[in-house]
């Protein structure tokens, strides 16, 4: 009998292939998305832009033990992109952080599970982010931490394109060229849409990836599908490779991923969604994560 999602959470041994991860990624963008429809609140088109990414982090790459979400040796992660916390609580949630039972709660007065995420409130959330530009600064202090003294966990900040038209980014990307924390990765999260239009209209970025190397940054040598699991551990593999620091990979990834209405339109990157949308948009999340579960 192929494997289902729910035995690979239960008792998967080693690591997750590509095709593994995919399955679980396709299943935790329909509980989103139930979620986010059940309390009409939240943000479903970055979360979907970047479900791939987080979950390939927490389920193949971060060095964490669930049962002691505060273990100093932990690699970190911070979600900067504050706002797609359903992915992060979903993600957490189904690694073992906290019970599944938890996220119906979403955003309700008195959850631990808020609309930006809390690392008072949350078993495994390593920094409360939601205004945007915070995380790279964050995960500077972390990365060199571990540097200074000797734990050498790595960090890992995601980003959307919001948290790059901040300046305290390029500050923070600056400092770390200068001081070059050892195991510091920042993942950018490229939907190319924010909250009220195209980034390309909003604030240019382009050419991004040469500004990261102009900053001092080891940047991948191409950006990855961030869709794509077996493309996403490529990009692992790439982190694994020269020991020069600070890392950058740049995801091309599309905004509200999963339903085509909803794709690529800025129109939802955090509108509550109503009945009829949810209607037509389950089953296209469903189809894709039942035939990633038969694949197995
Ligand atoms: C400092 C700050 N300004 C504005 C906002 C409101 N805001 C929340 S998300 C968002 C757009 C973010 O776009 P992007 O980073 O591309 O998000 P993604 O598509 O990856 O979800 C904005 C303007 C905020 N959270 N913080």
């Amino acid at each position: 009998m192929s494997a289902t999602v729910s035995d690979l959470l239960k008792e998967k041994k080693g690591a997750y292939s590509a095709a593994e991860l995919a399955a679980l990624a396709a299943r935790f963008r329909v509980e989103m998305f139930d979620v986010l429809h059940e309390r009409q609140t939240g943000h479903w088109g970055g979360a979907s832009s970047a479900a791939e990414i987080v979950t390939a982090l927490y389920f193949s790459r971060l060095k964490i033990d669930p049962s002691q979400p505060k273990w100093e040796g932990r690699d970190r992660f911070v979600l900067s992109k504050g706002h797609a916390s359903v992915n992060l609580y979903t993600v957490l949630a189904r690694r073992g952080f906290f019970a599944p039972a938890v996220l119906p709660s979403f955003r309700t007065l008195g959850s631990i599970l808020q609309g930006h995420p809390s690392m008072k409130l949350v078993p495994g959330v390593d920094f409360s982010t939601g205004a945007l530009g915070h995380g790279l600064s964050v995960a500077c202090g972390m990365a060199l931490s571990a540097a200074l003294s000797g734990a050498g966990f790595r960090t890992y900040v995601l980003t959307g394109e919001g948290c790059l038209d901040e300046g305290s980014t390029w500050e923070a990307m600056l400092f770390a060229a200068k001081y070059r924390p050892k195991g510091l990765v920042f993942l950018v999260d490229y939907n190319k849409v924010q909250l009220d239009g195209r980034s390309e209209d909003i604030l240019p970025l382009e050419p991004l990836a040469d500004k990261f190397t102009a900053f001092g940054w080891h940047l991948a040598p191409r950006a990855y599908d961030g869709h794509c699991t077996a493309d996403i551990l490529r990009s692992f593999a790439w982190l694994d490779g020269d020991d020069v620091w600070p890392k950058a990979v740049i995801y091309d990834t599309v905004k509200g991923k999963g339903v085509d209405f909803m794709e690529g339109k800025n129109a939802w990157h955090g509108a509550a969604i109503d009945d009829g949308s949810y209607a037509k948009g389950r089953p296209q999340l469903l189809k894709d994560a039942e035939a990633k579960e038969a694949a197995l």
